[in-house]
């Protein structure tokens, strides 16, 4: 009976832990590896691990933000020099406020937490001038850029504490809303979790002749999603908090602001979101049920405007999104919420009314063409496992190995292929390097509107088939992985050759 008992109050800890979840939106598996899970599957009471994941009540759900604090706009980062494109990225170390009066010990880019925006146009020879002052190994991955795989920062760009590395690459994408981060070899969830990541807008004559909101700050909003856990001291302490199938927390900061709420005039703003956890997944939507209208993708604008209710990303993805607060009732207040109604962004609406801008019918001319879509399958993916046991094709990472080549320029069909498990499986997102790609099915299906544009990143559920059309502009050597960063270090990641 004893041991009975010592079971169960376990099962009921890890269900505390980790959280049992929605297969369809949350990472879902318990602290356990393969092994200690079917031990204890057949040492316990049949009963509670039955149920484990049959309950979908979710991951541990984050706080409501209060709105005592305006939201922190990350500065747009000056250029060295006006004579040429070049920017210099500190990785460091600091102390940042996050809590009133309280220290939390952070990691930051040119600053304590987080990092700088970099504003690039297409067409830019840009430079930069990245300085490593943590004390320990750490790299630049610009996420979503199309650059060659020597500028990219995957896990063989170290940088070793006090050195530098002078990155150089042309812009040569469209308009798009892009981030940069830590790629280190098994340190990036710990990195990223501490403080470091910055955010990369590339504009062109497209973007700047649209006549959306441009204005930084005021109507062009970034919003930099993280969850975290604070211990009782209000420090991240990344250990303590670490779950090895993606480190979730109670607490949600936005562009590092603890409780924020965005101040806005009575006109379209654009909400540009960045998933930036380690991973959670967000469904964002309007407390008042009221819809908006999505303009962009991970990597350009959509061809024309979505209306949706609620946009789900993962970790990495990104959608830009334009609010009408000139048109929504405000009686009741209005709030951006999660999914399961917590409150993520409650808006203070002035009674300013704000710039004129418009959300034109024709942005972009994205499109997937008859031939791309008669490619045959020529890579497949297999993403499989949970925990520490996650696999790409049946491999864990290694450096040493190059997973897949492609030629430079030329047009392949991938397949990604969830492979569910046991438990059921858990939504991976997956991520490509250096490139954009278009999505061509998911199960056979066309994809939603919402996603019939240029992705780096995408949300492959369990059992899940999908298929890519995907072109490298560079060579080198390139990582695809999941995007839930623990599954990333623990090796849920191959190589590509573009040759
Ligand atoms: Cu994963």
């Amino acid at each position: 009976m004893k041991k009975k008992i010592k079971i169960t109050v376990l099962a009921i800890s890890i269900l505390v832990i980790s959280g049992c979840s929605n297969a369809n939106s949350q990472p879902n598996h318990s602290m356990m590896n393969n092994e200690e899970m079917d031990d204890s599957m057949m040492n316990m009471d049949g009963n509670m691990m039955g149920n484990r994941h049959m309950s979908h009540d979710g991951v541990v759900s984050l706080n409501d933000s209060t709105g005592e604090n305006e939201l922190k706009i990350p500065a747009m980062l000056e250029r060295d020099n006006k004579e040429e494109v070049a920017y210099t990225v500190r990785a460091q170390i600091g102390k940042t406020e996050i809590f009133d009066g309280i220290e939390t010990n952070t990691y930051g880019y040119n600053g304590t937490f987080l990092g700088p925006m970099l504003r690039l146009e297409k067409g830019d020879t840009v430079k930069i001038r990245a300085i490593n002052e943590l004390d320990e190994n750490t790299t630049f991955h610009w996420h979503g850029l199309e650059v060659a795989a020597d500028a990219d920062g995957g896990p063989h760009d170290v940088i070793k504490p006090g050195e530098e590395k002078i990155i150089e690459f042309k812009v040569e994408q469209e308009a798009a809303t892009l981030w940069f981060h830590p790629h280190p070899e098994g340190k990036t969830s710990e990195q990223v979790y501490n403080g470091l990541a910055g955010l990369v807008y590339i504009e062109d004559d497209n973007s700047k002749s649209l006549g959306l909101p441009t204005d930084y700050g005021k109507n062009d909003i970034p919003l930099i999603f993280q969850d975290k856990t604070f211990d009782d001291k209000k420090q991240l302490n990344y250990r303590a908090a670490m779950n090895d199938d993606g480190t979730i927390g109670d607490t949600l900061l936005i562009n590092g602001t603890l409780n924020p709420k965005l101040t806005v005039n009575k006109e379209k703003v654009r909400l540009r979101l960045l998933n930036g956890s380690n991973a959670r997944n967000f469904t964002f939507k309007l407390n008042t049920g009221d819809s908006f209208i999505q303009i962009a993708t991970d990597g350009g604008f959509l061809n024309a405007p979505v209306t949706l209710n609620e946009i789900t990303l993962t970790p990495s993805e990104r959608a830009e999104i334009v609010v009408d607060f000139s048109q929504l009732n405000l009686e009741n207040g209005l709030a951006l919420i999660n999914e399961d109604g917590s409150v993520l962004l409650p808006f203070e609406v002035s009674d300013q009314s704000g710039a004129i801008s418009r959300i034109p019918g024709e942005m972009n001319d994205f499109s997937l063409t008859v031939e791309e879509k008669d490619l045959p399958v020529t890579k497949k993916v297999e993403l499989f496992g949970m925990m520490d046991m996650v696999m790409i094709n049946g491999k864990k990472f290694d450096a040493d190995r190059i997973d897949f080549t492609q030629q430079q320029g030329v047009t392949e069909v991938w397949e990604i292929y969830n492979r569910p498990d046991m438990m059921g499986g858990m939504i991976h997102p997956f991520h490509i390097h250096g490139t954009q790609f278009k999505i061509i099915s998911r199960d056979g299906e066309e994809p939603s509107e919402y996603e019939q544009g240029w992705k780096d990143s995408i949300a492959v559920h369990p059992g899940e088939r999908v298929k890519i059309a995907i072109q490298f502009n560079h060579k080198g050597v390139y990582m695809f992985h999941c995007h839930i960063l623990e599954h990333e270090d623990n090796g849920m990641m191959g190589q590509i050759e573009v040759k």
